[in-house]
């Protein structure tokens, strides 16, 4: 049976042919004579399965047979991208499959092109959790992520009129091979009905638990398996998501008997529970239907945990020696009590144990500290959907006060503000706070971070638990943000270094400063950004720039600014905008003194790029999006400045977009006021990839400015304590004058300058759609400095101008950045997740790589 099994791994570029050509005929059913791009990509993407999954099934047998303590990573969201270039790369097959599919007439990167991203989160906190599962395999770590399989994914942006539109990503239609339907492997999550006491009868009959949820919805969880490959290693761990569908059982249940369309409507009901992403990551406002994902989500994912332990024999009390449960952000952490649930009801644990059981396997992960993003729910929409759960929560932070009340006699104040219940006019849960309550260790993101949530946002607890809190700051996986994303540099950099050992023991990537000064690599190192450029230029004339009559030129030696992310306030994509203006205000005044010339003499050109999604009700960032819009609109059409400024806004910026633009930008905005931004990933992609940061005393910019040097970097701008202070002066009355500049650009959008043809034709004049915007910027107060940084953050614009006219200098900065970068790799965040606070070790598979 093996044999039969190797001759299925094929090795020669004739058999990966064969194979490719019988999933056309049998898995696709199609003529091999009639083969497109899709099917090709389709066909090619099943080939890299079957080989996945050998490696995937060796892998879950042997941790079976080991039985090492495993990790579970819950995330509510995974942002993952494309998967085939990826599997590829970490099967390290990519030379053998382009060569294959070159002689059947198909050129690898284009079948990539025909690939959907998988975009099943909203930001940072999903990117994260994906770059978290490639280095967990890479490192050979028992781990598994658990998920949604959600059926549409983050809103696909269009910009209409020159504003945000949202469209569904219905992101399944074309298939998506990676994954394996697990149709055995289903739970009943239970809502809605009552609680009672179990009665004696009951208890004889061998129920174990005092307490009897009698529900009145049952909802089925049914796995979808999706392989993580390891790079260059046999390990491949598993991505399980879930999928909700209405039980038959519940059909026949007493109510529904009889009533066809009520019974049809509620199996509806249980199917949009995975339907759609929230898409908004920053005001979660207390929908039911989240709450449902919520706790389905942690339901189906605990009974499946528990049932893989009890399979082994071993005793509950053991449970969390040989499990740990990392909850990604607050979204999963109804686990906790879900966990004692289990344990109490289902398996008869006094209450103590199975407490201590869940404090030892549960670990949080703090990604935010605006207030308006930290999670609270209704206690009455609780108690409805999930009675037994909310009593479970009760009795929890019961428990707790009467420790509180216990080491602080007297401070009833103390315990109103430590409570897992905020008392209210409607009572609420607070999800942080049961979070800290159950975990045996909660984390920030980046240093500033931790000493933020220790500080300030859960001071009290700190003050109870300080070995609790510790943290870890992210990382990001040097596999796609830098081999896969940008060949150009790899192969300089593995050129340059004798060997690709980087991609895997990222530390050698320091090597690369002994040859900052090297004439030769900053000549490769020059070309590669070059060749990255040339790479976005022709995204952009084949997208945006597709039927614009008079497209602007684009000049690969000109400096790409490159500020991608969610649009917030907090990320000040404004503070960018208006800087822009002001450079465009103050190119025209220059070019009236040198009239004459096509360009302006004496300036470095400069090409901005924005992209980024705002939440479809956060009105005020759809405002920014707009102002960037009819910006890069005047800019791009003015004939005397469109040689040495162009501006886009890049629509429905995506984890494949971010692969094009980060390896083609000499600098990166990371502005956000100090203290807001929890640590940001995309800094690092950045200067993993050679690339400059502007940018603010704030998350891992700190950690990165460290590293590398804050003398390298562009910062600038207000710390956290002065933001503080600064806020504080407002609070107190004392508004700030706007600054010269600012107001300057701020007169100009009164103006009217910004207005469309058809604003205009229609008779509006003045701010127009930015009335509210520019308020703000004149109140002296605004919440997010934009204004009392704004000074400062031109200052560092300017220096980065002069920097960037020296390019040997320039060059040798950037080749110091990516060699600074090896603390930024997710290895080293995961390896820190897993030697401090998950305690497992690695369990290689073994076998031939
Ligand atoms: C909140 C909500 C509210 C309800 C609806 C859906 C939803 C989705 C996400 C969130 C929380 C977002 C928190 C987040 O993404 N934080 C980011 O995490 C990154 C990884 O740690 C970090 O680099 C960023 O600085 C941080 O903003």
């Amino acid at each position: 049976l093996w044999e039969i099994l190797s001759e299925y791994q094929p090795r020669t570029v004739e058999a990966i042919q064969k194979q490719i050509v019988t999933h056309i005929e049998y898995t696709l059913a199609r003529s091999r004579f009639t083969i497109d791009h899709h099917s090709a990509y389709m066909a090619t993407a099943y080939s890299v399965r079957d080989r996945l999954l050998e490696y995937f099934n060796d892998t879950q047998q042997y941790f079976n047979e080991v039985f090492p303590k495993r990790v579970y990573y819950l995330s509510i969201e995974y942002l993952l991208g494309r998967t085939l270039a990826n599997a590829l790369t970490s099967l390290n097959i990519s030379g053998v499959y382009r060569e294959s599919l070159r002689e059947l007439g198909f050129v690898l990167e284009d079948l990539y092109n025909q690939e959907q991203d998988a975009a099943l989160g909203n930001g940072g906190l999903g990117r994260l959790a994906a770059c978290y599962l490639d280095s967990a395999a890479a490192l050979d770590l028992p781990l598994w992520g658990y998920g949604l399989r959600y059926n549409y994914g983050m809103f696909t942006q269009s910009i209409i009129e020159e504003k945000q539109s949202e469209f569904p990503d219905f992101w399944l239609s074309r298939g998506f091979p990676w994954e394996i339907e697990r149709l055995d492997v289903v739970y009943a999550v239970n809502m809605y009905g009552f609680v009672r006491k179990a009665t004696p009868a009951e208890l004889e009959d061998g129920y174990k638990g005092k307490f009897v949820w009698e529900p009145d919805m049952e909802v089925l969880a049914v796995a979808y398996d999706l392989p993580i490959p390891g790079y260059k290693t046999n390990t491949t761990l598993n991505l399980r998501l879930w999928q909700s569908k209405p039980s038959h059982d519940f059909d026949l249940m007493s109510f529904n008997r009889g009533n066809y369309t009520a019974a049809i409507a509620l199996r509806q009901e249980c199917e949009n529970i995975t339907s759609v992403l929230y898409p908004d990551d920053s005001t979660p406002q207390g929908r039911e239907l989240r709450l449902k994902q919520q706790y389905f989500f942690a339901s189906a994912s605990l009974q499946d945990i528990v049932r893989r332990y009890r399979k082994s024999g071993r005793s509950l009390l053991e449970f969390g020696q040989y499990n740990a449960i990392q909850i990604n952000d607050t979204h999963p952490a109804v686990a906790i009590p879900e966990l004692m649930r289990i344990l109490l009801d289902e398996e008869g644990l006094p209450w103590g144990e199975a407490w201590a059981v869940c404090v030892q396997t549960f670990a949080y992960t703090n990604h935010t500290v605006l207030p308006e993003a930290l999670e609270t729910w209704p206690v009455p929409v609780m108690e409805k959907l999930l009675p037994r759960i909310m009593q479970i929560i009760f009795d929890i932070n019961c428990t707790f006060l009467s420790c509180v009340r216990k080491r602080f006699p007297g401070d009833e104040s103390r315990v109103e503000r430590v409570s897992i219940i905020a008392e209210g006019h409607t009572q609420l849960v607070r999800m942080a706070h049961l979070g800290i309550v159950g975990s045996h260790a909660v984390n920030a993101v980046a240093r500033l971070h931790g000493e933020i949530i220790q500080d300030r946002l859960f001071r009290d607890f700190y003050e109870m638990f300080p070995k609790r809190f510790t943290y870890v700051t992210n990382g990001v996986t040097p596999r796609r943000w830098l081999l896969e994303c940008n060949p150009y540099l790899s192969h300089v950099i593995t050129d340059t270094l004798g060997s690709e050992d980087w991609t895997k023991d990222i530390e050698q990537l320091c090597r690369l400063k002994d040859h900052a000064t090297s004439r030769k690599l900053q000549q490769q190192w020059l070309m590669a950004k070059r060749l990255a450029k040339e790479r976005l230029i022709l995204f952009l004339k084949t997208t945006q720039l597709k039927d614009d009559p008079n497209p602007p030129t684009l000049d690969p030696n000109a400096m790409f600014v490159v500020h991608i992310k969610r649009i917030h306030e907090y990320k000040r994509q404004l503070m960018n905008i208006l800087q822009v203006l002001l450079r465009y205000l103050r190119l025209k005044d220059y070019a009236e003194l040198v009239t004459g010339t096509e360009s302006i003499p004496h300036v470095v050109p400069r090409v901005i790029i924005f992209a980024g999604k705002a939440a479809p009700a956060y009105t005020r960032a759809k405002e920014i999006i707009q102002l960037i819009v009819s910006a890069a609109r005047l800019i791009n059409n003015d004939p005397v400045t469109r040689n040495s400024l162009v501006v886009f806004f890049v629509a429905d910026y995506n984890v494949s977009k971010a692969e094009i633009l980060i390896p083609a930008a000499d600098i990166s905005e990371h502005i956000s006021t100090a203290g807001m931004e929890a640590s940001g990933t995309s800094n690092m992609k950045f200067a993993l990839n050679g690339a400059n940061i502007i940018g603010t005393y704030d998350g891992a910019n700190i950690e990165i400015a460290e590293e590398v040097g804050k003398e390298k970097l562009f910062m600038f701008g207000a710390n956290a304590k002065e933001v503080e202070d600064v806020r504080a002066a407002y609070a107190r009355g004392e508004a700030e004058t706007i600054p010269t500049d600012l107001d300057r650009v701020i007169s100009f959008i009164e103006s009217g300058a910004l207005l469309s043809k058809e604003e205009r034709a229609r008779g509006i004049t003045g701010a127009g759609a930015y009335r509210a915007i520019c308020d703000e910027m004149r109140s002296g107060t605004d919440y997010w400095l934009v204004a009392h940084d704004f000074q400062s953050y031109i200052k560092a614009q300017a220096q980065a101008d002069r920097a960037f006219a020296n390019p040997k200098a320039w060059t040798e900065n950037s080749i110091n950045l990516t060699g600074g970068m090896a603390h930024f790799s997710s290895d080293r965040s995961v390896k820190e997740y897993a030697d401090r606070i998950w305690k497992v070790k690695p369990c290689p598979v073994p076998g031939q790589t």
